[in-house]
């Protein structure tokens, strides 16, 4: 039995929460086209004949511009603290290594530990593209091995797969084969939320969202739950693009995350969305608990 931690890490918007989702064949993190969509430390536990592999899905690698961004620096150092391997992505349209994969880098030669380098989104290039910066990573750091792979289009992600097992040492089973997250449905459903909100919305209004579950109840006297939720922006504007003419955006949102939630819940859900200010609460220490849990 081979068993152990393996931090998904790498810049943001890589594709790190698609991969997790491939790995485990179902959605775990959300997924979107702008940066810094993942803000926390995620696991995805996924159980196979002969081994149990632990991923977190970690917030892209950025110098931080606010509490926010210190915050989800720690929690990448956290998460990839003691790992049996690092997962680090990158994609295959770069032109070459650059600063801010130079800083990953030194991150993992610093932690001295083994890295696994996944080239994502290959779908994007020819494949000849690819011997730079395979030439380049090699030189810059001895990896157990440098896998060209498509998250979203599920191109080498068994032989990926088949490598951190190999890579993995013998050990014991951590988890209940049961579990497959450490996310609570309350956190998924806000996540849900957040990402059809992320989705749904553009320029810098996007990183300046926050979502909170208000209540969530069962009827007694149907199968339907009921959740009201609190979608949070810093500014007035952004409340007004938010909820749109006539409520037109948030009536999407709403509709998009609600069914994604009677999917995981199965049950059918009556969601309630309210947009309210907070302005700053990227550098509020007591809203930034309440996200990090701590
Ligand atoms: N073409 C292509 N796009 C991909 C692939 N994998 C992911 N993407 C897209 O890349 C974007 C970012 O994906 P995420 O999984 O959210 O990236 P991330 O690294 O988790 O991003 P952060 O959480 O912001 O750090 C999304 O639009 C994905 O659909 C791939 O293999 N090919
Ligand atoms: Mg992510």
């Amino acid at each position: 039995m081979k068993s152990g931690f393996v931090a998904i890490i790498g810049k943001p918007n890589v594709g790190k929460s698609t991969l997790l989702n491939r790995l485990a064949g179902q959605k775990i993190a959300i997924v979107s086209n702008k940066p810094q969509t993942t803000r926390t430390a995620i696991k995805g536990i996924i159980n196979m004949e002969n081994a149990q592999i632990i991923f977190t899905d970690t917030p892209g690698i950025h110098k931080p511009k606010n509490k926010l961004g210190e915050k989800m620096s720690e929690t990448i150092d956290e998460a990839t603290d003691g790992v049996d391997l690092m997962l680090y992505l990158i994609e295959a349209t770069d032109k070459g290594i650059g600063t801010a994969n130079e800083f990953i880098i030194k991150k993992i030669k610093d932690a001295n530990a083994k890295a696994i380098l996944a080239i994502n989104k290959v779908d994007l290039v020819k494949k000849e593209n690819l011997l730079s910066l395979i030439k380049a990573y090699s030189e810059a750091y001895d990896f157990e091995a440098i896998i060209p792979i498509s998250a979203r289009e599920d191109d080498g992600i068994d032989i990926l797969l088949n490598k951190i097992v190999e890579v993995l040492p013998e050990g014991p089973i951590y988890y209940p084969e049961d579990e497959w997250t450490d996310q609570t449905e309350r956190q998924i459903i806000e996540e849900t939320i957040r990402e059809k909100a992320l989705k749904s919305l553009e320029d810098e209004i996007p990183h300046g969202i926050a979502v909170e579950v208000e209540s969530m109840k069962k009827r007694e006297d149907k199968e339907l739950y009921d959740i009201e939720a609190t979608i949070y922006c810093e500014k007035k504007s952004h409340k007004g693009i938010i909820i749109g003419k006539d409520g037109a955006v948030l009536k999407v949102i709403g509709e998009r995350a609600r069914e994604d939630i009677e999917k995981m819940l199965d049950c059918q859900v009556n969601l309630q969305l309210w947009v309210k200010v907070k302005e700053g609460w990227r550098d509020d220490e007591k809203k930034l608990n309440q996200i990090f849990k701590s």
